[in-house]
């Protein structure tokens, strides 16, 4: 006989896992048009163990941040194509792109010039020649600040999953990249059954510790490259890149029988709670919104059809 999972322990067992994960390297753009420079201050970066996304064309700024998560713009001044003045307004222009710090490299000396750039969405200006150290240890500090405050921003409090805006510009992005690769996607939405009663009888704490076990559950048995939001209350939204809607189904589908045999505990009292859940597909549905329709659509169909189940 298999002993049930108790809520507690998971979420004991798995946050202690939690902060001993290896911290990602900052991921720096270097928005430099000479590949001389670009080679040379990229190198400094990456010896310092930075990951550095060279991006030559200025054109190409907008998609190269679509497609790579950025801690930091490193930009050139002048470049042929554009100035990096405009470019700056530019970036700024996107809301998803607002807290990402943008430091200008450059050679001009003039202070009526740098403080030009800096109102046009630059936040700090280096001058060339540079000292290796200096750049280094100013990227770093700004970059590594500007992730901590992403971070506050994008987190889930009770769970620690992506909030709510951040989860839906996370479906943007991707749906835009599996436009762009005519790959696959697949998204979910999934709300817990008869949550109110979970309330109304144990009160909210123990709704808060249920919510936080599915969190878990759906942290632990997805993919790292899926992203698992907390969309309201207790409603989550999941994306998963390369999946078609049958193979998120199926997916969902285990973790949901998972989650139906944990024990959930309260003032002394055990019971299980259930979860359903609707599947919708890129290219059946092509944009954020009919996905998320589709999805929704599916999991009303999972509610009526007599809930803890999974629905295309
Ligand atoms: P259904 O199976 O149809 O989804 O029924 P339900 O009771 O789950 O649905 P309903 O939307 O009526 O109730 C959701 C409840 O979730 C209402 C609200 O009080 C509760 N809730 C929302 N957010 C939280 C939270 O953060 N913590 C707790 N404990 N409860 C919450
Ligand atoms: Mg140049
Ligand atoms: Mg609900
Ligand atoms: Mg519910
Ligand atoms: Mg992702």
């Amino acid at each position: 006989l298999v002993k049930p999972v108790s809520a507690h322990d998971l979420i004991d067992q798995l946050d202690k896992f939690a902060p001993a994960r290896i911290p990602e390297p900052l991921n720096i753009m270097l928005v430099e048009d000479s590949r001389t420079q670009a080679t040379y201050f990229g190198g400094l970066l990456e010896q310092a163990g930075m990951r550095v996304n060279i991006v030559s064309d200025p054109m190409n700024v907008l998609d190269a941040l679509e497609e790579q998560a950025t801690d930091l713009i490193l930009m050139d001044m002048y470049m042929p194509q554009c100035d990096g003045n405009e470019l700056a307004k530019v970036i700024r222009q996107v809301p998803r792109y607002a807290s990402i710090p943008i430091v200008f490299l450059s050679s001009e000396t003039q202070v009526d010039r740098q403080l030009d750039a800096m109102s046009r969405g630059g936040d700090d200006f280096l001058t060339k020649p540079i000292e290796p150290a200096h750049l280094i240890r100013s990227v770093a500090i700004r970059a590594e600040r500007a992730r901590q405050l992403r971070s506050l921003m994008v987190t889930d409090n009770l769970t620690g999953l992506l909030n709510h805006t951040r989860i839906k510009e996370e479906l943007e992005n991707e749906v835009g990249r599996t436009s762009r690769r005519e790959g696959k996607l697949a998204f979910v939405m999934l709300d817990i059954d008869h949550f109110k009663s979970v309330n109304d009888t144990h009160g909210h704490p123990a709704g808060d510790t249920v919510i936080r076990s599915l969190a878990r559950v759906l942290q632990q048995r997805l993919r790292r490259t899926d992203s698992i939001g907390r969309y309201g209350g207790e409603e989550f939204a999941i994306i998963m890149p390369d999946a078609t809607a049958e193979q998120a189904t199926r997916t969902l589908d285990g973790i949901r029988r998972s989650f139906a045999s944990i024990r959930q505990e309260a003032g002394g009292e055990q019971f299980t709670v259930t979860f359903s859940a609707g599947v919708a597909a890129f290219p059946d549905y092509a944009t954020p919104e009919t996905l998320t329709m589709a999805a929704d659509s599916a999991l009303y169909k999972a509610k009526n059809a007599g809930r803890n189940r999974v629905i295309i």
